[in-house]
């Protein structure tokens, strides 16, 4: 029985452990994607559509704490609605909620030099699949051949101290139109790094959280199995779907999800060399379907067009799936 598919392998030996894109965000997907459980908090009840306006790719400014100066009167019979521990957790979640938005604004945009400075070597490991870190240096070398992917954070919300100099939010976002939700955990970065007035909270890592598709998102079924995806339905009024996989086969395959320039075709896929996916491609999400079981691909805002579903994970002899017949399309209707 062969293990689980390594993550590396869609990469030439002498890269990084992989690229955010396709390969790149295969792990965090995966992991996203084996927790995605009927039953999980409604994540897209906080309204997938109503982020905010994008922010720049810089290092925010802190949030500082409202302080309390006169103790609230403990006879008082109404129970006060905020106390200082919320607002202390609300102006956490604040400046957090800045730092992330600013992440995803230099990932969008693919400012490597701010992200480097915004996220530890942890978490740069983690952009590539990696649980290995990744230096900035190693991060800056390789980022401009993968190029940007979309990321837009939705909400952040549950700002939490874990201990000295160590704090967490849970995020919603969307990266391609995949919609995520994880918790991503803070440190401050190194004395001396920030001016006095800057957030010194960067991210250290994210770990996937259970995620409620959108309530009015279409469901499409996706069979995988040695060597072939069928779905069914075929087309779907979207802009909200959720390909639910299930693998019928003893080993893993994935639903990744590409918008092809016109002409372009999975045969010029397979000519491309990796890590990076091709100029003629977009990302709009991944998730790995584990051998014999279902994993949810959650998607959000589909333009009308085709979409076509692919499996990269390569047989015993390095050949694509796809190569073996894991190809298929739907369509979002006008
Ligand atoms: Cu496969």
């Amino acid at each position: 029985m062969p293990g689980r598919p390594k993550r590396q392998r869609h990469l030439p030996p002498a890269q990084p452990p992989r690229s955010r894109a396709p390969g790149g965000w295969r792990v965090v997907a995966m992991v996203a994607a084996l927790t995605v459980a009927i039953g999980g908090p409604a994540a897209s009840e906080v309204g997938v559509q109503n982020a905010a306006a994008a922010a720049p790719c810089a290092i925010p400014a802190a949030v500082v704490a409202p302080v309390a100066a006169t103790p609230l009167p403990v006879s008082d019979a109404t129970p006060v609605a905020t106390s200082a521990a919320d607002m202390e957790s609300a102006a956490l979640t604040a400046e957090l909620d800045t730092v992330a938005r600013a992440l995803a604004a230099c990932l969008s945009q693919g400012k490597a030099g701010t992200v480097v400075e915004l996220a530890t070597a942890r978490y740069l490991g983690q952009l590539y699949a990696s649980d290995l870190p990744l230096s900035p240096e190693e991060y800056l070398q390789i980022a401009p051949q993968l190029g940007p992917v979309e990321t837009r954070i939705v909400s952040v919300t549950d700002g939490r101290r874990l201990g000295p100099g160590r704090v967490s939010a849970e995020v919603v976002s969307v990266v391609g139109r995949q919609l995520l939700r994880s918790r991503w955990d803070f440190e401050k970065a190194p004395a001396g790094e920030r001016t006095p007035n800057q957030s010194t909270w960067r991210v250290d890592r994210e770990q996937a959280l259970p995620l409620i598709p959108p309530a009015d998102a279409d469901l499409l079924s996706v069979t995988l199995q040695d060597y072939a995806i069928a779905i069914d339905p075929t087309t779907t009024s979207g802009p909200d779907v959720v390909l639910r996989g299930e693998n019928l086969a003893a080993q893993d395959h994935e639903m990744l999800v590409l918008r092809f320039a016109a002409g372009f075709t999975t045969e010029d896929l397979l000519r491309a060399a990796g890590p990076a996916l091709p100029k003629q491609t977009t990302y709009v999400g991944q998730a790995t379907v584990p051998a014999g079981g279902r994993a949810d691909l959650v998607l959000t805002g589909l333009e009308p067009g085709r979409y076509t579903v692919v499996c990269l994970f390569p047989a015993e002899d390095g050949t694509p799936h796809l190569a073996l017949g894991m190809a298929t399309t739907f369509e979002v209707e006008r």
